[in-house]
């Protein structure tokens, strides 16, 4: 049931990418207009000059791409990349006759006409990302974009490329192309020089399945150096987010990871300025932090009281409360999900805790009710029953979830006895959330 809902999910994803795809494919101009949208506004006719000097230089017939994740989600990205004062633009697009060969273009603006300065071919038929970072120490940018192929979420590549001063050649040069996963650019040393953090597929090691490597750029020569790596846990199917802070200056870095066996957890390390070393974190009884966020919930690590400190989700049992599935007998304890801050090497719960429904999409704040009272969710009927802990009491309010047409629903909520309970349906609405 839970694999099969996965893969609703996962073909809804590819319908919406593929939607996406074709509307960025079908219609240049429509794509073009919705980046003006995103942009501060334009001067009138600068779109259609763009467009004008890219078909030009390159050919009407081609598919443009749109980049899937990040900052910039428009095959026109327009950003000073030579950090001239003028904004350049940058375009991803395919030819017909070779879709699966993404191309980058650049386009310059000479104070009059825009004209052509450098086209690169990628290393893959989609854009997963573009990004502008200052690695050297010249003015400037570089541009990290991520290549990837359709239906691999395992593997990217990266690659750097840098905008040359010369006016007459090629203006864009390839630095480095870096196979990963995921990756991360910051100053992780705090000596004002950004550094590269990736997520490497190691697979071929089956006891080191990923490894995360830190390497810096030489501005010398602008090649890159190896820093430091640490492994993952061999549990580790595929890692799934990156998150971080930084708290007196040191950097730590939370990677929400699947495992191989369908449970959830945390990978939480910091970098260690002094040794150059990545280390992972451990408490003061000499548990590692990462294996104690093990979870059967795919919730991720997030800012969720917007201190700029990431919070770890870290699973309990909620004593007394159970779900009945619909392949077991009997009702099986209840886990909630409590969102935790790491503090002197101890992740402490903060008062903020949800049940995550199974098999629906929603959850339950649970805070104010972990002492003195219990739940009981139904998962085939998707129905949620919470009572006082005394055994023979009427449920004080039943929920229940109402899938509707599309992605919505509704949750339908009883109150037993209005007049004795102390709760709300406002109050009972404001604790369900349905997820997206
Ligand atoms: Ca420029
Ligand atoms: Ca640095
Ligand atoms: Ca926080």
């Amino acid at each position: 049931m839970k694999a099969m809902r996965h893969g609703v999910r996962i073909i809804t994803l590819i319908f919406i990418l593929c939607a996406a795809l074709l509307m960025t494919s079908c219609s240049f101009f429509q794509s073009f207009t919705v980046e003006s949208l995103i942009r501060p506004p334009k001067l009138t006719g600068e779109n259609a000059l763009i467009e004008k000097a890219f078909e030009t230089a390159v050919n009407k017939d081609v598919m443009l791409i749109s980049p899937i994740a990040g900052d910039y989600r428009n095959a026109f990205v327009q950003y000073d990349v030579d950090a001239d004062g003028t904004d350049d633009t940058l375009v991803f697009y395919a030819k017909k006759e070779s879709p699966n060969e993404a191309h980058m273009h650049l386009l310059k603006f000479d104070g009059e006409n825009w004209y052509s300065a450098g086209d690169i071919t990628g290393n893959g038929s989609e854009v997963y990302s573009v990004a502008f970072y200052q690695f050297d120490q010249d003015a400037s940018f570089e541009v990290a974009v991520c290549w990837t192929v359709s239906d691999t979420r395992r593997s990217k590549t990266l690659s750097l490329y840098k905008t040359s001063l010369k006016d007459d050649a090629q203006e864009l040069t390839q630095l480095s192309v870096i196979p990963l996963v995921d990756y991360l650019i910051l100053d992780f040393d705090d000596d004002e020089q950004l550094e590269l953090m990736y997520l490497m597929d190691n697979s071929s090691d089956a006891e080191q399945p990923f490894k995360v490597n830190l390497i810096k750029m030489d501005p010398k020569d602008g090649a890159f150096h190896f820093v430091c790596e640490l492994s993952l846990h061999q549990s580790v199917n595929l890692p799934l987010k990156i998150n971080y802070d930084i708290r007196a200056l040191r950097c730590t870095l939370y990677i929400d990871c699947v495992n191989a066996d369908g449970t959830y957890m945390t990978e939480i390390f910091y970098y260690d300025t002094q040794k150059a070393l990545f280390s992972r974190m451990v408490n003061t009884a000499g548990a590692e932090l990462s294996e104690l966020t093990v979870r059967n919930t795919q919730v991720y690590c997030a800012d969720i009281d917007n201190d700029k400190i990431v919070e770890v989700p870290l699973q309990r049992v909620w004593t007394g409360a159970t779900v009945l599935y619909p392949e077991t007998e009997n009702p099986l304890p209840m886990n909630v999900i409590a969102f935790a801050k790491m503090q002197d090497n101890e992740l402490m719960p903060l008062n903020v805790s949800y049940f995550y429904a199974p098999d629906a999409q929603f959850r339950f704040k649970t805070d104010e009710f972990l002492e003195e009272y219990v739940a009981a969710y139904d998962v085939t009927e998707m129905q949620l029953q919470l009572s006082t802990r005394d055994e023979n009491a009427a449920p004080l309010f039943t929920v229940q979830y109402v899938p509707l047409a599309g992605n919505e629903a509704a949750f339908n909520i009883v109150i037993a006895e209005p007049e004795v309970t102390l709760f709300t349906e406002k109050h009972i609405k404001s604790l369900f959330e349905i997820l997206s």
